[in-house]
């Protein structure tokens, strides 16, 4: 690896002198980063929002869920082994029900087909292997793999969190990630440039999730699509390493392709923590590489689309929810929300830890606040659940003394997993359908996403403010102001959260799960048994037979919200990732049908039945012979990477997707399976489309780039209304559309 990154850094000089003349001027860091990576530097044009970069990353990262399709679509590509250095992590798919050591047990029981193919496909082809319970993907890589100045791609969203150490990490979907591993360039749309101006240093209860709370509330959920974060200024260098993780890693629920800091000198320690001290010398021996032009941060407003400053020295500190990442206010002003909206005001659950939140700092600061609770006599009045990042925080926490304090406060220590944060918790203290409020230091929120229940509001709020909140047991209480009564009847008032941001005595380490490749898999069958209920090979998708879509049937006309969470549920759905047959019955189940407000039923309107799943009406479609159309609002897709989401309504025969507008990772899913995704060059148009109508879309022989494309609404009554959409398909992408997906038009 550091051969890899020393021919980076030495390659890096010319590159950059050539691009500052080639622009005209100095270079942000993000910039600095993808002209280093570029395929081919004569040919590519450089246009913010507007140009396709044709890019080469130093690594793909995948986790179980979503490597499981990665690594089928690679199989397809018929490659021997991979092109560049990759890995596989067994997070996703454990389940948090008793504890660490009894869900280990049960996950490898439970899922042994599914492990079994993951790691004698990663021998097989070259691939890294991360074993279950070895810890969440982000936090692995960022302890093993991420290092200044390197371009990743991973399949999940939350790739980003590699930001945190002055690395361009980004969220893709498998197919891309099956492509790059084969050899290919990896496209993205050039992306527009944030700059996040940070000045003074956090205080007291404050910390950075707060800093990522914060601009999630000013600018929401799709505020980032298609742009990069880039931080600098003061302020950014206050922030510890796995601090900066924090806020990089959550830059996703602002749809942003990526977020990224300077390097400097907490990232060094970071380095040299993780046994990395060799690259942490290289990279301060060419920092200048690595942090933007002095020219961009004297002048910023020049270099980036957008500034936003924020003076970390008075940020408060956050809450934000429920159902949306982006509902933010000061925790100080919840109570009163609280009351007003009729939040349901006990706290059922309280968790910490998860990929954007279980570093040391965190879980000392929590730490600090539990102390103090359990000093005046206080337990835990909710569940408090604990989920590690990795083995090595695991252990560093039992070493240190953590675990036994939240243990005394009644925490259960979850697996080294993703466990609750995407449904994998088994919860019964609650009925499906009750309304309920918990608290989590996670990054995702959507309606069902924890529990599957749809009725459960889930705030979310940064490791200290969450533990304060479980000895409080109500969400009106604001730690920072407010008193809980000790058991001996005083007051108690915290004091504000203490952590240190690495452990002295270094990380402990348990067993580290890693599993390398065969030097040679020539010899190694990947383990894929035929008939399983887990995982079937992919049969290509039907070439598209040259014909416009003639007066299609509506399958859902989604209204509000509609996350890849809303279309492909996870929880008891994971185990289905590798089945794209079994898993397509979830299609939409969380959807809200605009025609009746309820979710996850539609009617089928060729046979008149309502009430049925979006799946059975599109299979009954399907048999028909009969191809459908879905409709969706503004940023249709947000949340997660997980291709299902556009694999599924591809296999159930969906032909195009009409929106508002679409979150980033999943309208390039959507190209790359096959699916048109459209936006209405009039957002009102949404409102015309009617349960009965069908709908044609014409002229697709002529698809160009640019080109708006005429879709026509056929009312029940005979009346045709005619309306525009658009596409951002390029040349390139209307031939995946043409072959049927993008695989096919590798073949
Ligand atoms: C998520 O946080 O939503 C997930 C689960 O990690 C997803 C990936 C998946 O659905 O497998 C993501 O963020 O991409
Ligand atoms: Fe896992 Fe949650 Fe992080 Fe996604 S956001 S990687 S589900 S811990």
């Amino acid at each position: 690896m550091i051969d890899q990154i020393r021919a980076l850094y030495q390659s890096m000089p010319a590159t950059l002198a050539a691009a500052r003349k080639k622009f005209g001027r100095p270079l942000t860091l993000t910039e600095k980063i993808l002209v280093s990576h570029v395929d081919n530097p004569d040919t590519q044009q450089w246009e913010r929002g507007k140009a396709q970069l044709l890019l080469r990353p130093d690594r793909v990262a995948m986790q179980d869920a979503t490597a499981q399709m990665a690594l089928l679509q690679f199989m397809q590509a018929g490659k021997k082994r991979v092109a560049i250095p990759s890995t596989v992590h067994c997070d996703h798919l454990i389940r948090a029900q008793t504890g660490a050591a009894e869900d280990i047990k049960r996950a490898i029981e439970e899922n042994k087909e599914v492990y079994n193919f993951l790691s004698s496909a990663s021998r097989k082809y070259g691939i890294g292997f991360w074993k279950p319970g070895a810890g969440i993907i982000h936090q692995v890589v960022l302890e093993n793999y991420g290092f200044p100045g390197g371009l990743m791609i991973g399949t999940d969203s939350h790739t980003p969190n590699m930001g945190g150490l002055g690395m361009l990490a980004i969220g893709v979907g498998g197919a891309d990630a099956g492509e790059v591993m084969a050899g290919l360039p990896w496209e993205v749309l050039h992306p527009k440039l944030i700059g996040v101006k940070l000045t003074g240093q956090l205080q007291g209860w404050s910390s950075p999730k707060d800093v990522i709370l914060y601009l999630c509330g000013l600018l929401t959920v799709k505020g980032g699509t298609n742009k990069i974060i880039e931080y600098f200024g003061p302020g950014a260098a206050t922030i510890s390493a796995t601090g900066k993780g924090t806020i990089t890693n959550m830059g996703a629920e602002l749809g942003a392709t990526t977020s990224i800091f300077p390097f400097d000198a907490k990232m060094v320690a970071y380095l040299n923590l993780t046994e990395r001290a060799e690259i942490a010398k290289l990279a301060e021996a060419h920092r200048e590489l690595l942090v933007a032009d002095p020219e961009v941060l004297q002048t910023p407003e020049k270099f980036f689309d957008q500034i936003v400053e924020i003076n970390l020295s008075e940020l408060e500190p956050h809450v934000v929810g429920p159902h949306t990442p982006d509902l933010a206010r000061p925790v100080s002003k919840l109570a009163a929300e609280a009351k007003e909206k009729n939040y349901p005001v006990p706290l059922k659950a309280a968790l910490i830890g998860s990929c954007t939140n279980s570093s040391y700092e965190d879980i000392s600061r929590a730490a600090h606040i539990a102390r103090q609770g359990l000093k005046a006599g206080l337990k835990a009045k909710t569940q408090f659940i604990v989920t590690p990042g990795s083995e090595r925080i695991f252990h560093t926490m039992k070493r240190d003394g953590f675990t036994e304090t939240f243990e005394q406060m009644g925490a259960t220590v979850m697996a080294n997993a993703c466990g609750p944060c995407i449904g994998q918790w088994k919860r019964d203290d609650i009925q499906k359908g009750e309304s309920n409020s918990i608290i989590s230091s996670y990054n995702r929120n959507f309606p069902g996403r924890n529990d599957g229940n749809a009725e459960t509001l889930s705030f979310l709020s940064s490791p200290e403010v969450v533990t304060a909140m479980a000895f409080a047991g109500v969400l009106t209480f604001d730690p920072v102001s407010g008193s809980l009564k000790a058991a001996d009847g005083t007051t108690l008032k915290f004091a504000p959260p203490k952590g240190e941001e690495l452990p002295a005595k270094g990380f402990a380490k348990g067993e580290e799960g890693f599993e390398a490749p065969a030097a040679n898999g020539d010899a190694i069958q990947v383990e894929l048994p035929p008939g399983s209920e887990r995982l079937a090979l992919l049969e290509p998708f039907p070439r598209w037979d040259g014909k416009d879509f003639a007066k299609l049937p509506i399958l859902i006309k989604a209204r509000g919200k509609c996350t890849t969470d809303h279309i492909s549920p996870a929880g008891p759905w994971l185990k289905f990732r590798g089945h794209l047959d079994k898993i397509s019955d979830n299609a939409f189940l969380g959807a809200t049908n605009a025609f009746t407000g309820e979710a996850g039923k539609v009617t089928n309107v060729l046979t008149g039945e309502s009430g049925q799943t979006p799946a059975k009406v599109a299979r009954y479609f399907k048999a028909q012979g009969v191809g459908s159309i879905v409709i969706g609002d503004e940023n249709y897709g947000e949340g997660s990477s997980r291709e299902h989401a556009a694999m599924s309504p591809r296999f159930l025969g969906v032909k195009a997707v009409i929106t508002k507008s679409f979150a980033r990772i999943h309208e390039t899913n959507l190209k790359k399976q096959g699916i048109l995704p459209l936006t209405f060059a009039n957002a009102a148009d949404y409102e015309k489309f009617e349960e009965k109508d069908r709908i044609s879309i014409t002229g697709l022989s002529h698809l160009a780039p640019g080109k708006p494309v005429e879709v026509a609404i056929h009312k029940a009554n005979g009346q045709e209304i005619k309306i525009q959409a658009q596409h951002s398909l390029t040349n390139q992408q209307i031939g995946w559309f043409k072959a049927g997906s993008a695989l096919n038009a590798l073949n």
